[in-house]
């Protein structure tokens, strides 16, 4: 939050207290469940894409496994939008139809 102040002709002080620089808005980009690409597949998804540690990367992969999806990051749109084309390209290269998807944080 940036306030300018502007010397008004009376004298008085005005705070300009609107905000300039803004947060940008995230988004939760989910992995999603499916018969055919291997569990192991999957935590090298989420230790080498999403950066999580092995124990992690297991859980979220079992969490997708028996609920059908689950977050695995937040980020900008553009990073998101990178990381489900990445999944999508990685698994394509390995045969296997895993899908990740972006909404809204
Ligand atoms: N359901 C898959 C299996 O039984 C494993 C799996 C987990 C697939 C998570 C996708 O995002 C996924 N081999």
């Amino acid at each position: 939050m940036t306030a300018t102040n502007h010397q008004e002709p009376g004298g008085a002080v005005l705070d300009r207290s609107k905000q300039k620089t803004k947060t940008p808005k995230l988004y939760r980009v989910l992995l999603l469940n499916d018969d055919y690409t291997t569990m192991e597949f999957v935590v090298h998804v989420l230790e080498n894409i999403f950066q999580k540690s092995p124990a992690e990367a297991f859980r979220v992969m079992m969490q997708v496994h028996t609920q059908g999806q689950a977050a695995c990051g937040t980020y900008t749109y553009e990073v998101a939008e990178t990381k489900v084309d990445t999944v999508s390209n990685l698994a394509t290269r390995e045969g296997f139809p895993l899908q990740a998807s972006i909404e809204d944080e």
